[in-house]
């Protein structure tokens, strides 16, 4: 029996010395120059995703995506927090794992980015022009959005199946009736082409597996995707035994094509369900939360033609379709070898019905009917699979801690180098496309132990970066990165650069409390409520000074970034409020809602170093008692206040 841990053996000397001496040469971004990709890394726990260029490994950004971030006020103003609502409320965290890309004719197209949230199932869609959350779905009938975005050629679908299966709909049952009353849902979203606006266009009601990771066809593939999934016991405790009894679980793979027909047929069932849909708008500067009722749901016992098993040894977790469409490379995690099923032989197998029984009425294909290829013991624990579109796949093994490069078509090891240590998933530029940009091969490491400075109990996460121009991969650079990177996604700088939006045009501002110039700065008291219309440019803002706010007021401070300018925002800070700072980009306008507590006069400050005179870009706001007499008045700049 194998165990699943990290060999993590301490062995630096023989990793400095594997490095040639050329390789610092090979990562050396001469300041002032560009990295030629944007690698875009999952932050796992952290929700996020971290922009890194490469091959420097030098952190870009951090975008804020399901966790909220002090930083940029993220899920603190009010025009961010409906991105967080849920049907549950507003959940300022969750784990995120897979980016994708969006594609076009199976090659990245730097317009979007696609993001799982795992624990309160949601998929996220950033928008690249302003690298910030753009929308937010939630996914229903789901508990672990884990097989997904995993996004088909034209960004038809983003695609979301369920890890753990769970009662569909949700319903007080005991745990123990798991058998009966569980089930898996795969979800197909359709994205929008022009928007991106994302919808659930039809769920697949699976039997309870464990749906783990997924891969959507290419070119002849192009209409199917591949769940992986894992315990076909469909048991419900102590997995780790129970769920490893089988010799073989299942790849799911599903005719969306065929589920499109059988929606226009009228074939689906209209399920209740109750999710939330939060979409950014870049004109408004605002997000909005729609609570949507119900979803469509195909049943494949009356959808002949609609899904598939593929037997798959060892509890599979990655799978990955070649560059050509033909192969679907399965990595069991307790197996020594790869398992590539062909695409062509599965086909056939459908028209010959080879089958093997079926599971609620899903067909079973024969596994002989379908395998098309076996690379023999490269490793131990195989995760993931990317390729490099010169017919090379390169495989993650977490347990003997490498990667191992082999050839696609005659399944031959060519190559393996260790990674420092535990491997999880990895990545080439466009290693999961039909266009592969290779170069690079990038392992997300679980485990870094003596790799860096300690920082106490808790290390850094990281990254390796390995060269894969020549037959040998060579590593060239550890760095670290935020978070625990799951997956992630690289790119030509050059497929994304000239889109980069350099600021909002201030005349486009249709956020309903703009202040469009100093001159419209005012201060409205509705009741207990008081909106600032406030602007900023350097370095001041307009009102600077405020009386007449009481305690047990609700103070919204409307703020508008007057430059029109390329990198200069200014933050907007008050004290004792409870939330976080403003971030405004240049012709945006966000809000910052205070709740003063006590009576006094308290500061207000810009929080980004703006100019030579960014200290002196403050103001005070006044508290009085709540029922006092203090009438409001504010200041623009003048002696004399507006009253
Ligand atoms: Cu293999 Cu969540 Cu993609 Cu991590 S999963 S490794
Ligand atoms: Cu504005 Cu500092």
């Amino acid at each position: 029996m194998l165990v699943l841990s990290s060999c993590g053996k301490a062995n630096q000397g023989t990793t400095t010395g594997a490095l040639s001496g050329n390789a610092a040469s090979k990562v050396y971004v001469a300041p002032g120059q560009y990295d030629e990709f944007y690698a875009f890394m999952s932050g796992g726990f952290s929700g996020q995703i971290g922009v890194y260029g490469l091959p420097s490994g030098r952190l870009l950004k951090v975008i804020p995506i399901f966790s909220v971030d002090g930083e940029k006020g993220y899920g603190f103003n009010e025009e961010t927090k409906p991105l967080l609502n849920t049907s549950h409320g507003f959940i300022p965290w969750d784990d995120a794992h897979h980016p994708a890309l969006s594609q076009t004719n199976g090659e990245t197209d730097g317009r979007w980015i696609f993001i799982n949230g795992n624990n309160t199932p949601r998929l996220a869609r950033i928008d690249l022009s302003t690298f910030e959350t753009a929308e937010i779905l939630e996914i229903p009938n789901s508990g672990g959005n884990h097989s997904s975005p995993y996004l088909t050629q034209n960004t038809e679908y983003v695609v979301a199946g369920t890890r753990f299966s769970v009662p569909i709909p949700q319903k007080d049952v005991a745990i123990s009736s798991y058998a009966e009353n569980f089930k898996g849902a795969l979800s197909f979203v359709k994205v929008e082409p022009t928007t991106g606006h994302m919808n659930i266009e039809f769920q697949v009601l699976m039997p309870g597996l464990n749906f783990d990771l997924a891969s959507s066809g290419k070119g002849p593939s192009h209409g199917w995707t591949f769940f992986t999934s894992y315990n076909s016991e469909m048991k419900n405790s102590l997995l780790e035994v129970n769920a490893s009894q089988n010799d073989k679980d299942f790849v799911a793979a599903v005719n969306w094509k065929k589920a499109e027909e059988y929606l226009k047929a009228g074939k689906a069932k209209d399920f209740p369900a109750n999710y939330m849909h939060n979409v950014y708008n870049d004109e408004t500067h605002s997000a909005t939360s729609t609570a949507m009722k119900s979803v469509k749901v195909l049943i494949p016992s009356e959808c002949p033609g609609l899904v598939y098993l593929l037997p798959t040894p060892k509890s599979p977790h990655g799978v990955d379709v070649d560059p050509t469409g033909e192969y679907i490379v399965c990595s069991g995690k307790l197996s020594a070898d790869i398992t590539a099923h062909s695409f062509p032989k599965m086909l056939k197998a459908i028209e010959d019905k080879a089958f093997d029984g079926d599971i609620s009425g899903v067909p079973i294909i024969k596994f002989e009917s379908v395998l098309g290829g076996t690379v023999k013991e490269p490793g131990l624990g195989p995760l993931h699979t990317e390729f490099d579109g010169k017919g090379n796949a390169y495989t993650s093994f977490f347990i003997s801690s490498e990667i191992v490069k082999w050839k696609v078509g005659t399944w031959e090891v060519i190559d393996r180098q260790p990674t420092y240590y535990s491997i999880g998933h990895l990545m080439v530029p466009g290693g999961n496309s039909m266009k592969p940009e290779g170069k690079y091969v990038v392992a997300l490491n679980k485990i870094t132990k003596d790799r860096y400075l300690p920082t106490g109990p808790e290390l850094t996460q990281s990254a390796q970066l390995y060269s894969i121009d020549g037959d040998k991969m060579e590593l060239l650079l550890d760095f670290p990165t935020i978070g625990e990177p799951h997956y992630a996604q690289g790119i030509s700088a050059e497929k994304i650069k000239p889109k980069s939006k350099q600021f909002f045009k201030l005349s486009e501002n249709k956020h309903p409390y703009v202040t469009p110039t100093e001159k419209d700065a005012k201060v409205v008291r509705e009741g207990n409520n008081v909106h600032v219309y406030m602007t900023m440019i350097r370095s001041h803002f307009m009102p600077d000074n405020i009386e007449g706010f009481k305690v047990g007021d609700k103070v919204y401070f409307h703020v508008t970034n007057l430059e029109q300018d390329f990198d200069v925002p200014h933050g907007f800070a008050v004290m004792g409020a409870t939330n976080a700072e403003l971030l405004i980009m240049p012709g945006q306008t966000e809000t910052l809602v205070w709740e003063p507590k006590k009576e006094g006069v308290f500061p207000l400050y810009c929080t980004d170093f703006c100019s030579a005179l960014h200290q002196e870009m403050q103001g005070y706001a006044r508290v009085s008692p709540a029922g006092s007499a203090t009438a409001l008045r504010w200041w623009l700049g003048d002696e004399k206040p507006v009253q």
